[in-house]
């Protein structure tokens, strides 16, 4: 049988990925490929309400800790995404290791240190980045509540994310990072993810899942 492709999307807050993502999941679905969300963080585990009461500033806790929680969030499901992939489902991820990185290193923890805890977390066939201009953003709106919304957050994480998408390309190939702009409508953004993702779910039927940073 096929195995299902990974498929994250990234991008800053209120770049649009939520919309996307479940977009992405009902058009794979009703093309006849069986796509199934994940949303990291995933707050409905007890290490994910740990960083929801972090997030909405209920609590307090060290940068390291953090980081360490948001990676442990991930690998508590990496079982249940490799079961998913190998039975021929394809996985949509909103956010993976490449936030955990880009918002940590914003806030001055050393980018390798950022890295290291998802070293072999499974490897996405691609990630699609949305880009958004910082004037379209602020067009869109008020941030919400949460920690790290806001401009000065959000500049700071623009540049890991630039420094997140090198080392992607130096690692495992420029092809599996995606730069997707997400100024257009909802529809034509959905268009040009639709656009790369069709290709990859046909594409890594019969290709074994990689291993991120190795
Ligand atoms: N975030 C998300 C991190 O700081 N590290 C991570 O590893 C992940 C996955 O959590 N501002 C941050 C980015 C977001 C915040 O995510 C909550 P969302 O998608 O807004 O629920
Ligand atoms: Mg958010």
């Amino acid at each position: 049988m096929p195995r299902g492709a990974l498929i994250v999307l990234e991008g800053l807050d209120r770049s649009g990925k939520s919309t996307q993502v479940s977009r992405l999941v009902s058009r794979l679905n009703a093309a006849g490929h069986r796509a199934r969300l994940q949303k990291f963080p995933d707050r409905t585990t007890p290490i994910g309400g740990m960083i929801d009461a972090y997030l909405r500033s209920a609590s307090e806790l060290d940068d390291r800790a953090v980081h360490l929680l948001f990676s442990a969030n991930r690998w508590e499901c990496h079982a249940a995404i490799e079961r998913d992939l190998a039975q021929g489902v394809t996985v949509v991820v909103d956010r993976y290791a490449f936030s955990g990185i880009a918002f940590s290193a914003a806030k001055g923890l050393d980018f390798t240190y950022c890295l290291s805890p998802d070293t072999g977390l499974p490897l996405p066939d691609a990630t699609l980045y949305l880009t958004l201009s910082p004037e379209t953003a602020s067009r869109r709106g008020a941030y919400g509540a949460e920690r790290y919304e806001n401009v000065d957050t959000q500049t700071a994480v623009r540049a890991q994310f630039a420094k997140v998408a090198e080392e992607v390309g130096r690692r495992h190939g420029d092809a599996r990072w995606v730069e997707v702009s997400a100024e257009g409508s909802v529809e034509e953004v959905e268009r040009d993810i639709w656009g790369v993702v069709e290709d990859v779910v046909r594409r890594v039927g019969d290709e074994p899942v990689g291993r991120l940073w190795e």
